[in-house]
């Protein structure tokens, strides 16, 4: 029988049991600098997080979902209701987290709101046997290869300013975001400051097919990938374009399930996939897809949603999984806010990897009287 998670076994059957409590709260950080993209400009992360508390444990899970429908179609507000009414009352204590994952395959989409709650469950049973997320997964621990996301700037010297201070801080690839205008020119300039760095561009969707010939001026500078070129919810039309292109594609938006990344695999739409656990429905379906990925030959990495610290820690346990064999978008934590809910935060060590934080589950925790500073609502369910 093909198993249905990527559990070990011993876990895939146990009883989850009750959880005392339960609570959603929303907070919302500053970000240091505004972050643009070609669909949005966010000035700060606002996040839906979920609690659980259990004989004395306290698990925590994070939804990638922004307020606003601008990146994905989820947002905070969908997903807290597709949590409440139809996940939450899933949690019944005699379901194994397969059986309960095995419920919510009734509730259609809603991929963010499901990680969110899958990653709070993960967390509670890797802290109740004291093991980091990746020992619970069956996963060594391994130092994490850093890449950091520059968003898209007002001027092409600001760019090169921002790029350069990202090498110096020793990142293992740099990713710049474009858009109609800012493409061709400005990725040009990076190549010529850096012509030996590994570059890549996202385009978060801004472009169409008919833009083709536009897209493969960028050929020239050798850039490790372009990531989405294409709509938000394409996988085929990128085939086509791939087929135009020497660049390799990368898809993020468009990739939600095993079953999506395995349409893009067969039609060829890329050569790299960006699995984000947030929005593909959790670290479970991610761990499955990047082993998929592997087996033909794809390299995946892990995307970013400028998370908070709880977010970022479970990403970061995420890359222990086999696949994951190209540098994410998990980046330091003082390049996202002033200060985060979590310790410890991420910090580069020199030659750019990431040390996984020794404790349990997600291997960070929740400073209580940050939480309070950056609190929007805290809603009691259970
Ligand atoms: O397209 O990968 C993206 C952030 C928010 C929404 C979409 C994207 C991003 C990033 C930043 O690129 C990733 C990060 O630093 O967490
Ligand atoms: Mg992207």
């Amino acid at each position: 029988m093909v198993k249905n998670t990527s559990l070990p076994d011993w876990l895939e059957m146990e009883p989850l049991g009750v959880i005392e409590k339960i609570e959603l709260l929303t907070v919302r950080l500053p970000f240091v600098a505004p972050f643009g993209t070609s669909v949005a400009v966010w000035s700060c992360k606002e996040a839906l997080l979920v609690r659980l508390e259990d004989d004395g444990i306290v698990a925590w899970g994070e939804c990638v979902a922004d307020p606003d429908p601008y990146y994905a179609s989820e947002t905070t507000v969908s997903a807290r209701f597709i949590i409440k009414n139809f996940l939450l009352p899933e949690l019944k204590p005699g379901l194994s987290l397969a059986g309960i994952l095995g419920s919510w395959s009734r509730v259609r989409g809603n991929e963010m709101a499901k990680a969110a709650l899958e990653n709070a469950l993960l967390d509670l049973l890797a802290k109740r046997r004291g093991l980091p997320l990746h020992a619970l997964l069956g996963f060594p621990s391994k130092r994490i290869m850093s890449g950091i996301s520059i968003g898209i700037q007002e001027s092409i010297e600001k760019l090169l300013e921002k790029v350069t201070e990202a090498v110096a801080s020793g990142y293992h690839r740099v990713k710049m975001k474009i858009q109609h205008g800012k493409d061709v020119e400005w990725v040009g300039a990076v190549r010529r400051r850096f012509p030996e760095l590994a570059l890549m561009a996202d385009a978060n969707g801004d472009y169409a097919l008919a833009d083709t010939g536009h897209l493969a001026r960028l050929d020239e500078f050798e850039l490790t990938m372009i990531e989405q070129p294409l709509s938000y919810h394409d996988i085929y039309q990128h085939s086509l374009l791939q087929a135009r292109l020497k660049t390799p594609l990368c898809l993020d938006e468009s990739i939600h399930s095993v079953d999506d990344a395995a349409a893009a695999i067969a039609l060829k739409s890329g050569r790299v996939i960006n699995i984000k656990q947030g929005r593909v429905g959790g670290i479970l379906e991610a761990v499955k897809m990047a082993r998929l990925c592997a087996a033909s030959g794809i390299p995946v990495w892990s995307g970013g949603m400028d998370e908070t610290g709880i977010g970022r820690a479970l990403n970061i346990q995420l890359q222990t999984a086999p696949g994951f064999t190209l540098p994410g978008d998990t980046s330091e934590t003082s390049r996202y806010f002033h200060e985060d809910i979590v310790e410890p935060g991420v910090v580069l060590a020199k030659d750019g990897f990431i040390e996984i934080p020794p404790g349990p589950g997600s291997g960070v925790e929740v400073i209580p009287e940050r939480l309070e500073r950056y609190l929007l609502d805290r809603e009691e369910i259970v």
